[in-house]
């Protein structure tokens, strides 16, 4: 059964929200990725947001552009941990995205991510630690993923030019 959902406003999210998918495959943790738009799916966020714990997710990464109120409006029907993911904009270049994800009022919480495709990875890594607090075999593929990029980055301190 997926663990996390990964939802977004537009097919147009996708290459930016990919990167959320790539990192869940990496690590090991079954996702379900599809796209429900606040606006242009209203009653599709409600049913999906209300249903989505009974549905076995555990956590939800909702990535959307512009005026992005997707990631708030799902927290709004659940009380799974949510993350936001502010996907870069045509004409703002993700900072609307940005603020419209951020500043939630309080009371309802979004766990912000970085504009892009960084935002979009590090989603999915912060839901895979998540998992991991409960499952053996996501903690050990969390360890290995942040081993292999201290090594990675160890081993490259002698730079010389080509
Ligand atoms: C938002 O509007 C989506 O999240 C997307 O980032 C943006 C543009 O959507 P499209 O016009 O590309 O469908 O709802």
């Amino acid at each position: 059964m997926s663990k996390v959902a990964i939802v977004m406003g537009s097919q147009s999210d996708w290459p930016t929200m990919q990167h959320a998918a790539q990192m869940l495959k990496e690590l090991g943790v079954e996702y379900h990725a599809q796209v429900v738009s606040a606006h242009r799916t209203p009653e599709l966020l409600t049913e999906f947001a209300a249903t989505a714990a009974d549905n076995g997710f555990d956590v939800i990464i909702a990535g959307a552009g512009g005026a992005a109120h997707l990631p708030g409006m799902i927290a709004a029907h659940t009380h799974l941990p949510v993350f936001g993911v502010p996907v870069k904009s045509r004409t703002l270049n993700g900072l609307d995205s940005l603020l419209s994800i951020v500043q939630m009022p309080k009371g309802v919480a979004v766990g912000t991510l970085a504009i892009g495709d960084a935002g979009a990875a590090n989603a999915g890594l912060m839901a895979a630690q998540i998992i991991a607090l409960n499952d053996e075999t996501v903690r050990t593929a969390v360890q290995e993923f942040r081993r292999t990029q201290t090594d990675k980055v160890l081993s490259s301190q002698n730079l010389e030019l080509p």
